[in-house]
């Protein structure tokens, strides 16, 4: 692994263009369309999603923040003196900067993204801000397979930390196993700091996932956007509509695009059909009670030591340890 100026270059396991291709035509070929939302975030998308990050009607990182300002020296108490901190989809790194200012002398951090950019970025910014931190960067696709680099320096235990609620993009059987992943990474002392985004009313789910600029559809329709650039497409995106509801018997937020008319897509060699009015599903986002993420974690390996809330209880931080 190369070094310089303390800084390290991030181990690569990024799947290339081939897995996206098969994982597109096998979705694209399936009786209900569907992509896999993890595509969303190119560099475009990767924008457009901070954008969704500032909208008002989009209350998942102000109320995490909030959560996370009122509790953060409880936080601390909790992971105590020198942990090793492994984020997984650090982006921009504006969260971790947070807890680094908060805990006590943690030894190093292992940020996990898909985008070699933003880990560069944020790998010098820590170098220079933290310079006694190990900063030992990983690409990848966190949902694949993939090793970290362990720290030099002895540290307390490993905390892996993953807000923003993106647990809430897997389905529920993926999510008991990357819950499962996590349970090994963390055992036999170390935690999981997650964001788990609640049940509320579903007008307020709804203009989350509708929102009045537009940015939510925009993002999803840059999916089609990545696939064009990526894989030798042709979607014209005028021809498809961002559709999003929340469905209250499935508990999850689900995000659509809905073909506008009958229509014939050519994709590197292969042609996909589209009736008028058939989607493609790009996303669920499911939402939880603390009961039901409860059992969820105690069947993957996690007891659940302490939940902070906000005063709505729109959202949820928790600490879960391994048993
Ligand atoms: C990243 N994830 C938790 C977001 C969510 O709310 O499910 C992604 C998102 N999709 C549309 N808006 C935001």
């Amino acid at each position: 692994m190369a070094k310089e100026n303390n800084q390290v270059t991030p181990r690569d396991f990024r799947a290339g263009r081939e897995r996206f291709l098969a994982e597109v035509i096998s979705g694209l070929r399936r009786p209900q369309k569907e992509l896999p939302s993890k595509y969303f975030y190119d560099e475009s998308g990767s924008r457009l999603f901070q954008q969704i990050c500032s909208l008002d009607e989009y209350y998942i990182p102000r109320t995490e923040e909030s959560i996370m300002q009122a509790c953060i020296v409880e936080i601390a108490e909790l992971i105590g003196p020198k942990a090793l901190l492994i984020e997984y989809g650090s982006g921009d790194g504006k969260k971790i900067r947070f807890l680094l200012d908060h805990l006590h002398d943690p030894v190093a951090y292992i940020p996990v993204d898909i985008s070699h950019e933003l880990l560069d970025n944020v790998s010098n910014e820590l170098n220079n801000k933290y310079p006694d931190l190990e900063v030992l960067p990983v690409c990848a696709d966190y949902t694949a397979s993939f090793e970290l680099t362990y720290p030099r320096q002895a540290y307390s235990r490993p905390i892996v930390f993953f807000p923003g609620s993106t647990i809430s993009n897997f389905d529920p059987v993926p999510a008991k196993h990357f819950l499962e992943h996590i349970a090994r990474k963390c055992a036999p002392d170390g935690a999981l700091l997650i964001g788990v985004d609640l049940k509320k009313d579903t007008g307020i789910l709804h203009g989350a996932y509708n929102d009045s600029q537009g940015v939510t559809a925009a993002f999803n329709l840059n999916l089609l956007n990545r696939i064009n650039h990526e894989l030798n497409s042709d979607f014209h995106l005028d021809n498809f509509q961002h559709y999003a509801f929340y469905n209250p018997r499935e508990t999850r937020a689900a995000m659509h695009l809905v073909s506008r008319k009958k229509q014939s897509v050519p994709s590197d060699g292969v042609v996909i059909n589209f009736e008028d009015g058939e989607s493609i599903w790009t996303e669920s986002s499911y939402k939880f009670t603390l009961d039901e993420f409860r059992q969820m974690a105690s069947a993957t390996g996690f007891h659940v030591e302490h939940v902070w809330t906000d005063p709505q209880n729109w959202f949820s931080v928790q600490y879960l340890v391994t048993r």
